[in-house]
């Protein structure tokens, strides 16, 4: 669904099972019934599932862990979202773990080449193959969309374009950020609001100057990558890395209702809701935040 066009709601959920369950998860808790009770038009995918290549058959690259298969998946996410988007259709993508945006990401800019991202979360996740300390590729996937690893290094990425631009994308709720991402941020004049100017100026003074900033004329198609751990651990407790001193409940919601009200999504994800890391009433309450802010995203109102 693109600006202009609110009659024709189509929405689709494409999933990535690995050992996570965070999607199933979503699904069983009834998002897919919820955003038809919103007239959406909801295709559902199904849950993605990919052989796994064994940790023998996938040993590291440099630092990087589990590369074969997180390339493989990314790359086949990519082509469904890419699909999807070109129909006209608003791919929401539920994780997984967030290196699935590199995938997402990739898809939205073949289809539209002029979105700009938005990237709710705790972290960065702009190490490189060299800054890593974790070698965990969750924590990299903005570095391979921006091709600051010269992707083509690291044959197994090549696949990925270095589509986005340091301008076109913008953070919101950053606050556990590495001493390397800090360089790269700076360094690549990416604009970044943490939990300090969230505080400071309040969420709605903080998503109209991201707006600004990446979209301002509001006429760009915007991506929303939205990592359940930006939200504070009380609030989204399963989650796999979780920082305290995150967005409260209605902060996370007013970003994804902020967003919704542009008229410009175009693609959503909704990452990191990990189940097997938490007791069974943390795992629902995660969930059910999940669920309510993928409502929110796709034009839920509280009137
Ligand atoms: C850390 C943690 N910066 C890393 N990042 C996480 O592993 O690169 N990202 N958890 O989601
Ligand atoms: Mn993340
Ligand atoms: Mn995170
Ligand atoms: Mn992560």
């Amino acid at each position: 669904v693109h600006s202009g066009d609110s009659n024709t709601k189509n929405a689709l959920s494409v999933d990535k099972v690995g050992v996570d369950e965070g999607p199933i998860h979503l699904v069983e808790a009834g998002l897919i019934d919820q955003l038809t009770g919103m007239d959406w038009k909801v295709n559902f995918d199904g849950h993605h599932q990919f052989e796994e290549i064994t940790a023998e058959d996938d040993p590291p690259i440099g630092k990087l862990k589990n590369p074969r298969f997180v390339s493989r998946v990314c790359e086949s996410v990519a082509k469904v979202v890419e699909g999807h988007a070109k129909k006209g259709e608003l791919p929401v993508t539920l994780g997984g773990d967030h290196s699935l945006a590199m995938g997402t990401i990739s898809g939205t800019l073949a289809a539209y080449p002029d979105a700009c991202v938005i990237w709710i979360d705790a972290h960065a996740d702009i190490n490189t193959a060299e800054t890593t300390d974790s070698g965990n590729i969750h924590g990299m996937p903005v570095s391979f969309l921006m091709g600051l690893n010269g992707n083509n290094n690291i044959p197994e990425f090549s696949w990925v374009k270095p589509a986005l631009k340091s301008n076109r994308i913008v953070y919101i709720g950053l606050r556990d950020v590495d001493a390397g991402e800090k360089r790269i941020l700076k360094e690549n004049g990416i604009r970044a609001f943490s939990m300090h100017e969230v505080d400071k100026y309040g969420i709605g003074k903080v998503v109209e100057s991201a707006l600004d900033h990446v979209n301002p004329n509001r006429d760009r198609p915007i991506h929303l990558s939205f990592d359940v751990d930006a939200l504070d651990p009380s609030v989204a407790p399963s989650t796999g890395t979780p920082v305290r001193g995150g967005l409260t409940f209605r902060e996370g919601h007013y970003i994804c209702e902020a967003i919704w009200e542009t008229g410009c999504l175009v693609a959503l994800d909704l990452m990191e809701v990990n189940p097997s890391l938490a007791d069974a009433a943390s795992v629902q309450q995660t969930v059910a935040v999940g669920c309510s802010l993928v409502r929110a995203a796709l034009g839920e109102t509280l009137l």
